[in-house]
């Protein structure tokens, strides 16, 4: 295990990895960054309206709320403090800033740095050979942008991308610009993160989210199995859901390849039982299964499961619902037959003994839910591994009812609502359709581009146009310099931000930089106050409003941004400028156009929002291709590692939000004052004549060549043999381009061939 002090760096400490999450450091934790960041007046007064009827969402992950009348007074977790700290902050990045560093310069500053100077506060320009941005009116920044966006050749020319904290209003008046200006290019972060579920969860249960509720978790679930997630960084609040269940008496069977000190144990830090006794032990099982052996594993289970039915028929699996309501049921249990169980051990990583164990917990839990994150996502056959939990839950008729089913845990806090508003480079025909009924144009119906395909794209000179609606592009995706040389390749770039960002500083031959209103700010136009609304995790639709003055008096709300820009390009064709001032109009539109949001107006009143209809949730109904829910074949196929090599995954520390760096210490691994380390086997140290604390280089293989990240130090760590992992977004160099999951074309972040070499 590693060592207390790291002697080779004075400001790098590696402790022991901590055995819970939250309780007192977490509120301390949470409380030095309210101070410290914003002031405390006006960022504690933020807190206590985040997550609050009538207040704001929080900017950071997308776990719902409990219902109303349930929340506590403070329904915050330490990372969602930082979030609003981050946000909130006095820092400004305004002329004077600009004028003073060029673009050089910046460029030089890392992720931390960048950010950490503040938020931006007016618009600013980047001539073609500039050295520095300078400040620009909104008037002429819409303009440039249209005048643009109408010389080009071809709409296609044009790429759309969108982070998932775009409000719904934000996200369905974006979409309706791209495709009023004729494209479908509308990249977005989730061709990064849960892609792969929605595909698998599309093609075999026909709708392509969770269909899982908070209280089937907190009071209906037998077994919580949670694969791949890190709750107690990304979703902390889950944590106070599990610890419900765990009191009520459930059963949690944890598969991870860390250890991850939140799965272990959790001290509550807002109640008494997690501050004062020593918190909840949360997981009862835990599978350290190897990277990328999740197939493998439910594959074993389902066996396993399989193997007793055969024994005593009609006692495992749930018949009269997958005779009702499946296909494909012989066919895969065919595939189970013949599939080895050396086959399975190998690739996960577990003995049978192991999985054994696992079935015998499922076989004792009346009702089961699988939930996921970035672990199960990010790999070849990320689709094929989601559809095998798919399989395994039709099992035994866990789908459907109360206590059971999948549950992806989504990443940024509207990421799944700016899908359903049609943020998708693929939209089906029928929202195609209304939206042409709804506004009287004929939007295009070719499939755009997604994340990867745009860098492509940009790097062949094929794309004019780069426009971010949010997030860090260059930082986020694969490849780095890659990604980086293909954003400067554009003629223009555009981004709507809150703060300044690697991205803003690979631009194209010119770019633009529009500061927009965050989460917690009051958004005044001229229809009056307005508020938006976001749909989380478990698909409850509810409204968002700040009360905090704007950072600066010429942010524009992001709705504001796109309708402006709408009218600089087509006048008042659809009411743009009106759709601006009022947002209630655009929920209007929303209500015809798309499904399950009926009388939007209405219902968004009540308190604590409305849920979305979700056929398998509420009906049984499954809109497949069938008409039912499908048994696929999905054969372990986990990525191959030659000798000498390991297989590095990418995680977040405590201290991040995707490429938001809030600091360098990850208090639950132990890491303190560096995020360039890399978490390996120490017997994979010791075959190497390698030890912890030693610095090494990690060198990826891809058939086109290697690609190098160096300069990081080596701690030793509890993750299966075989088996590595460093932070995002730093580690996105090693990250191959032409890597991306089947079908759902996701970067392969969590499975990347690389070998370890001493640093030179
Ligand atoms: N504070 C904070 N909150 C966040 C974010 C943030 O950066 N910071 N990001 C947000 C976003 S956009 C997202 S998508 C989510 C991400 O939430 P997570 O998915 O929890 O994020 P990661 O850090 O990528 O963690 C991946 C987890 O999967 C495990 N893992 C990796 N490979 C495998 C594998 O092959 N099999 C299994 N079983 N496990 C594996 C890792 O050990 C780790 O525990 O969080 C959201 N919330
Ligand atoms: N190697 C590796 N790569 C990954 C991942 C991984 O696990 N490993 N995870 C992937 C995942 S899951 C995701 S979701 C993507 C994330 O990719 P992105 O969503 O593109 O990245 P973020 O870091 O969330 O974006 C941060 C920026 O958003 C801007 N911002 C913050 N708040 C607001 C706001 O309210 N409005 C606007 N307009 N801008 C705002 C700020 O300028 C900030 O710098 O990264 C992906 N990349
Ligand atoms: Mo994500």
């Amino acid at each position: 295990m590693p060592k207390d002090i790291d002697e080779s760096n004075d400001e790098v400490q590696i402790k022991e990895p901590r055995p819970s999450a939250g309780g007192l450091p977490a509120i301390g934790h949470a409380m030095q960054y309210i101070i410290g960041e914003p002031g405390v007046v006006r960022g504690s007064r933020s807190l206590l309206k985040m997550n609050q009827e009538k207040g704001f969402d929080c900017p950071s992950c997308a776990w719902p709320d409990p219902a109303p009348g349930q929340r506590s007074f403070a329904e915050f977790c330490e990372n969602g403090a930082k979030a609003v700290a981050w946000e909130t902050t006095k820092g400004r990045v305004g002329r004077g800033f600009f004028a003073a560093h060029s673009v050089a310069e910046l460029r030089e500053q890392d992720h931390h740095s960048l950010e950490e100077h503040g938020r931006l506060t007016e618009p600013m320009y980047l001539a073609p050979g500039a050295t520095h941005y300078a400040p620009i009116s909104w008037d002429d920044a819409m303009h440039l942008v249209a005048d643009r966006l109408k010389s080009m050749v071809n709409p296609n020319r044009a790429a759309f991308y969108t982070s998932g904290r775009a409000s719904n209003e934000a996200a369905f008046v974006y979409q309706l610009l791209a495709r009023r200006l004729g494209t479908n290019n509308l990249p977005d972060c989730s061709n990064m993160c849960h892609e792969s579920s929605g595909a698998a969860l599309n093609e075999t249960i026909g709708v392509g989210k969770g269909t899982v509720s908070l209280d089937d978790i907190t009071d209906h679930a037998e077994l919580i199995v949670i694969v791949g997630q890190n709750p107690g960084t990304n979703h902390p609040r889950m944590l106070s859901a599990l610890e419900k269940a765990k009191v009520r008496g459930a059963r949690i069977v944890t598969a991870n390849p860390l250890p991850e000190a939140g799965l272990v144990r959790f001290k509550n830090p807002q109640s008494v039982r997690g501050l004062v006794r020593g918190g909840t032990k949360l997981t009862d099982r835990y599978l350290a299964v190897r990277v990328n052996g999740d197939l493998a594993m439910f594959a074993g289970v389902s066996k396993a499961l399989l193997e007793r039915e055969d024994v005593a028929p009609n006692t495992i699996f749930d018949h009269s619902f997958i005779e009702t309501y499946c296909d494909g049921f012989d066919e895969v249990c065919r595939a189970w037959r013949d599939l080895d169980w050396s086959v399975i051990e190998t690739q996960s990583g577990l003995t049978r003994e192991e999985i054994e164990d696992f079935a015998s917990d499922v076989v004792a839990a009346k009702s089961v839910v699988v939930t996921w994150a970035m672990g199960l996502t990010q790999h070849r056959n990320a689709v094929a591994t989601i559809r095998e939990i798919v399989n395994f839950l039709l099992l035994r008729g866990n789908i459907g009812r109360s206590g059971a089913g999948p549950s992806p845990i989504r990443g940024h806090s509207n990421v799944q609502g700016d899908r359903t508003m049609g943020i998708w480079e693929q939209m089906p025909d029928a929202f195609i359709d209304k939206l042409r009924d709804e506004f009287g144009f004929d939007p295009p119906r070719a499939h755009g581009l997604d994340t990867v395909a745009t860098i492509r794209a940009m790097r062949d000179g094929q794309i004019d146009v780069f426009f971010a609606l949010g997030g860090n592009f260059v930082a986020a995706t694969p490849d780095t310099s890659l990604s980086e040389a293909a954003m400067k390749n554009c003629a223009l770039t555009v981004h709507v931000a809150t703060k300044l960002n690697r991205s803003h500083l690979c631009h194209g031959s010119e770019a633009l930089l529009l500061p927009c209103l965050s989460r917690s700010e009051r958004d005044d136009q001229a229809g009056g106050e307005q508020f938006v609304t976001v749909e989380d995790s478990m698909s409850m639709v509810h409204e968002s409003r700040g009360s905090l003055d704007p950072g600066s008096p010429h942010l524009r709300s992001e709705v504001a941004i796109v309708t402006g820009l709408g009218r600089a390009l087509f006048g008042e064709d659809i009411g743009w400028g009106a759709m601006g001032s009022d947002y209630g109009l655009i929920r209007q539109h929303i209500s015809r156009v798309v499904d399950g949001f009926e009388e939007y107006e209405e219902r968004i009143k009540t308190p604590g929002g409305f849920m979305l209809p979700r056929g398998p949730h509420d009906s049984r109904t499954f809109d497949t291709a069938t008409g039912k829910a499908r048994f696929t074949v999905n054969r372990p196929d986990a990525v191959e590692v030659p000798d000498g090599h390991l297989v590095l995954q990418t995680v977040r520390s405590h201290d991040q939000f995707n490429t938001t760096v809030y600091g360098y210490d990850d208090r639950h691994r132990g890491v303190k004052g560096s995020r360039k380390v890399v978490f390996v086997n120490a017997e994979d140290l010791a075959e190497r004549g390698l030890k912890d604390g030693d610095m090494v280089d990690l060198v990826s293989v891809w058939s086109d060549g290697e690609r190098q990240a160096k300069g990081y130090r080596a701690v030793a760590y509890a993750t299966p043999k075989g088996c590595a992992a460093a932070y995002f977004p730093e580690a996105n160099v090693l990250v191959p381009l032409d890597s991306t999951a089947v079908t759902s074309n996701t970067p392969t972040s969590k499975s990347i061939i690389i070998r370890i070499e001493p640093a030179v």
